[in-house]
């Protein structure tokens, strides 16, 4: 098991040609603003002062590095769909999220993350293509999983599935407020890079 607890920030960057020098892999948690990932990757790593996390969305704006102590980088990315209108957020975040899907030799593993109660978004279906098309490992994690009921969780995999029709991707659900989920996940990723 990844040794999460060890968990250190290491810097932003605004496209992966600032990452961090070091040479090791990298695991990215993508997905709308609000959806969890900052939380997310705090709960992992049981620190809660790791990542910053706000109730307001739009809060991380860069791709923020993190280091499992000599293991890999995780990289908490900016959320997309913040600003209602779409408009110049949006466009700096596809920009920054295409640069960082291409040729990016470090990338081992996509934590893509889901709000199941919310509709799913253009960009979430765009974003899906895309790992698709460049075969890029991925693995959705619906988090808040505390608010959903069973039926609520069969649905949300039913949707899921009707998106990645050609490609069987892993779907597990997390929840901060449940250890349980959450040492699943650490398993998950550490058996999975
Ligand atoms: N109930 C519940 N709330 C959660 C959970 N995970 C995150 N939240 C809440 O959701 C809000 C957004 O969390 P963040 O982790 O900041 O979301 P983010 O995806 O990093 O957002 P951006 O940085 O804006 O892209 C916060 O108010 C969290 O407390 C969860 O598992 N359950
Ligand atoms: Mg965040």
């Amino acid at each position: 098991m990844l040794n999460f607890r060890s968990t250190t920030f290491i810097k932003s960057a605004r496209e992966k040609n600032e990452r961090p020098k070091k040479e090791l892999l990298e695991i990215v948690f993508v997905g709308r603003s609000n959806v969890g990932k900052s939380s997310l990757i705090n709960a992992l790593c049981d620190n809660k002062s790791l990542c910053y996390t706000s109730s307001k969305p739009g809060h991380t704006r860069l791709l923020n590095y993190f280091e499992i102590k000599d293991t890999i980088f995780l990289v908490d990315a900016p959320g997309y769909g913040y600003s209602k209108a779409g408009g110049r957020n949006d466009e700096l975040f596809a920009h920054m999220m295409e640069d960082y899907f291409t040729d990016n030799k470090y990338l081992t593993l996509i934590i893509f993350l889901m709000d199941s109660r919310r509709k799913v978004r253009d960009e979430e279906i765009e974003l899906l293509k895309l790992f698709e098309e460049e075969n890029l490992p991925c693995v959705i994690v619906f988090t808040k999983a505390d608010k959903l009921n069973q039926s609520e969780k069969a649905e949300a995999i039913k949707e899921v599935n009707k998106l990645t029709l050609n490609r069987n991707l892993d779907v597990l659900f997390a929840s901060i407020n449940n250890n349980k989920s959450i040492e699943e996940l650490k398993n998950y990723i550490s058996y999975h890079i």
